[in-house]
């Protein structure tokens, strides 16, 4: 690769390729600059066609996070209360064998089930990532975790819709003549999409964004719709409803490639754009022109971002939306579609990874979303949570119902470690904290939840202190609980050979040593030009097509999409689903706190991670709350004052933003900041609810009603 042999280097510098770890649809493919040993810079792979030579805020100064004078290089065990962040230096023989003789004296007394894993997604690697744990909790008998915060309930939407299928690829998104962004900041979020968007737009595409808040790229849109919370599947629905009653539908496409039309012409009937106007906040005129220029527009393209699904109605939202391609054709067109989560374009092994086999059958499964009642009781378990593991995860901050999560880790009787780079609001809750690598330290692959490119991760390092990868940690707690499977005996050269399965068709092409020449490369898929991925159908449902109405919900009522239990098992059932896409208005009404707190993404954050680093905090500066300048008023609330924000749940002191971005109504305070560093301890999830959204387990953030005062 040619920009790497021009850069300047000494003869004691070194450049190595390596992939941010990040939970983000970029992934990002980095160079890192290493002098004597020492990592001095990273850059974003300038002939990456994501990444193109840029990296974000989040992760520029990554160097930063791996020699932060806070990391976590030995392991630790507490000598002060639980919260109190006071810890003593123990060797790992200490460490592990503490570790497991609480494990097994726990499992005597209650059961296997009493010990819980808590992990999500601090690192996306396949090898150090969601499902590192999975074979050793599996081998225990553990409580099995689902995870289900990000995107489950529009995974399940869209699978029942549409099929597990890639979508659009985002390259070919240039191609695009009108393109929708549904909640979706990403400019924040997913900002290396945005070149392509604009680069369609140059082009003449008309960019539409739909959120309540006109943020950093609804400012850069041809048309920004506002819109009530959580009430966009009234829109899509209505839209549904303009688009066949004006006759817009593309008939050929509809008669050979969708299922349950009919039904859905006469479901899509009750929802016109004078409802929906009611319901959403937007005039039905406005509805009337975004269907019709939505139909009419070749190719039209919809990107949905997650916070589309956290809300009592997320699941059907997303099944409304999802329809709306087929409707009108445009998966016909290159750049035309559905663009949601391409991870389904990558074959990662994951069975390799989980063992579902090592699982006891009938393990009781918890959502952790649901972590503070689990902890504290009100869950009634049986028998009772006493251990807890907490790994790639800070649930301190990203759980709801803050101030349970903190009692139920404050418990006396709860043994808890955490394995994380420094002392999170979660680790300084832990008897054993453990140090772990950071991706500069460590071997892991890269799939995409948002491109078509698989990235390996070369070390660039030595690791730091004690410090070791996830991988390596089980390895040890493994051997520590005497397990021998073959499985724990593995290395990370041997898990790199196993993370994809090498011989699909997508990966003709690519092995783990042309990766190690190249860093990136692309799957084996058509070019963005030419990529029209179901312009004859073939959608991967029961019936190949577009369903409206979804054979998957009616046989298997309300189910998660196996990557989000630890179990690879097929569809979990769960109450009766109504197979045809319909309308749930959002829960909380907001009687006696009028207003819907939304709590989107950080954009100097990457959930909480980087939360606690100097530069990010400069950037994305202390909670804040930004409402509507009538909504202050009435509440004799001024700009850069401390307000607090409450409801039945709890509270949290924010700085109050005044400003017109958000409707009368909306309150935005973004997640990702430290209790530790908050003004009173607690962050916004001290008010978010715990309730899931009616598909998939997803949770329901946005459907969250608050009040505001001054402090
Ligand atoms: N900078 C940064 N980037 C990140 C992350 C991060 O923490 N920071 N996290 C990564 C992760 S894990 C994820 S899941 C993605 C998420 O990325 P996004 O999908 O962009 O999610 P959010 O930022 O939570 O919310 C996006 C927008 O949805 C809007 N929204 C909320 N509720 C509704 C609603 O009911 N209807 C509509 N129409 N809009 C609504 C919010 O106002 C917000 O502007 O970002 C990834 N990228
Ligand atoms: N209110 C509200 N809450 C939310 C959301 C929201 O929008 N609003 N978003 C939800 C969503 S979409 C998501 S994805 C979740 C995110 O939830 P999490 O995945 O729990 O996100 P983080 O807070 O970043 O926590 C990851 C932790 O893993 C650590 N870590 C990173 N790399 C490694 C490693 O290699 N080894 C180990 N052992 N640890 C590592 C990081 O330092 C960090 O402390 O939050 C959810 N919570
Ligand atoms: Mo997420």
């Amino acid at each position: 690769m040619t920009a790497l042999d021009d850069l300047p280097l000494t003869p004691t510098t070194t450049t190595v390729r390596a992939a941010c770890p990040h939970d983000c649809p970029d992934t990002c493919a980095m160079t890192v600059t290493v002098e004597n040993g020492v990592a001095t810079g990273v850059r974003g792979d300038p002939e990456h066609p994501i990444t193109r030579g840029g990296l974000c805020v989040k992760v520029n100064n990554y160097q930063d996070k791996v020699y932060n004078p806070d990391r976590v290089l030995h392991p630790l065990r507490r000598t002060g209360p639980k919260g109190s962040g006071r810890f003593e230096e123990i060797t790992w023989d200490e460490a592990l064998e503490t570790i497991a003789s609480t494990f097994r004296a726990k499992i005597a007394e209650h059961g296997a089930e009493t010990v819980m894993p808590v992990s999500y997604l601090g690192t996306q690697g396949i090898l150090n990532g969601l499902s590192v744990g999975d074979a050793f909790f599996h081998r225990l008998g553990a409580t099995i975790t689902e995870r289900t915060y990000c995107d489950s309930g529009s995974c399940t939407a869209y699978a029942a819709t549409i099929g597990a299928t890639a979508g659009v690829d985002p390259e070919s998104i240039v191609h695009s003549r009108y393109i929708i962004i549904w909640a979706c900041n990403m400019v924040s979020t997913n900002l290396h999409l945005w070149p392509i968007v604009a680069e369609a737009q140059k082009r003449g595409a008309k960019v539409v964004v739909i959120d309540p808040v006109r943020h950093k790229t609804a400012r850069r849109a041809d048309w920004y719709i506002p819109i009530r919370p959580g009430t966009d599947g009234a829109l899509a629905l209505a839209m549904m409803n303009v688009i066949i009653s004006e006759g817009l539908t593309d008939e050929d496409y509809v008669r050979e490639h969708t299922a349950g039309y009919e039904e859905m012409v006469e479901r899509a009937a009750q929802y016109t754009p004078e409802w929906a106007a009611q319901e959403t906040g937007i005039p039905a005129e406005d509805i009337r022109t975004l269907a019709r220029e939505y139909a009419t527009s070749d190719p039209s393209l919809i990107r949905i971002g997650v916070a589309i699904e956290r809300h009592a109605g997320g699941g059907q939202t997303v099944r409304s939306i999802a329809c709306l391609p087929a409707l009108v054709g445009a998966w016909r067109h290159v750049g035309g579609g559905l663009l949601q989560l391409p991870l389904w374009a990558h074959p990662v092994n994951w069975p390799a990874f989980i063992h579902p086999e090592m699982a006891t059958p009938g393990t009781r499964v918890v959502n952790q979303y649901l972590l503070g009642r689990a902890l504290t009781g009100e869950l009634e378990l049986d028998p009772p949570i006493t251990a807890l593991m907490v790994y790639n995860s800070n649930p301190m901050v990203v759980c709801p119902e803050q101030e349970k999560t903190a009692r139920g880790l404050a418990r006396e009787d709860l043994f808890t470690v955490v394995s994380d780079h420094v002392l999170t609001d979660t680790a300084r809750y832990a008897d054993i904290v453990l140090p772990a690598t950071t991706q500069l330290e460590q071997h892991d692959i890269m799939f995409s939840w948002g491109h078509f490119y698989v990235t390996l991760n070369t070390p660039a390092i030595e690791p730091l202190g004690d410090a070791i990868p996830n991988t390596e940690l089980f390895r040890r707690l493994a051997a520590a609980m005497g397990f021998d499977d073959d499985y724990f005996l593995l290395t990370d050269e041997e898990l790199l050979e196993q993370a994809y399965d090498w011989s699909a068709p997508a990966m003709e092409g690519i092995t783990l040593e042309s990766l190690r020449e190249t860093g990136w490369a692309r799957l084996n898929l058509p070019s963005p030009d030419e990529y029209r991925p179901h312009a004859e159908g073939g959608f991967p449902t029961p019936s190949g097509k577009t369903e409206f109405r979804s054979a998957a919900l009616e046989a298997a009522g309300n189910f998660v999409v196996p990557l989000f239990r630890q179990l690879y098992e097929e569809f979990q059932p769960g109450g009766v689903v109504d197979p045809l896409p319909h309308y749930i208005a959002p829960r909380e009404t907001g009687d006696s706190h009028p207003l819907n707190l939304l709590s989107p993404k950080s954009h100097a954050y990457l959930n909480s991670s980087a939360g606690d680093q100097a530069m990010q905090k400069r950037v994305q500066g202390e909670q804040m709350v930004t409402l509507h300048p009538a909504d202050a008023e009435a509440r004799d609330i001024v700009d850069g004052t401390y307000v607090s924000v409450f409801n039945d749940r709890g509270r949290f002191v924010a700085l109050a933003r005044v400003s017109d971005e958000v409707a009368p109504g909306v309150a935005v305070a973004p997640m990702g900041a430290w209790a530790k560093n908050a003004k009173d301890q607690s962050t916004v999830n001290a008010v978010n609810p715990f309730v899931f959204a009616d598909l998939g387990n997803a949770p329901t953030f946005s459907d969250t009603r608050v009040e505001i005062a001054p402090v």
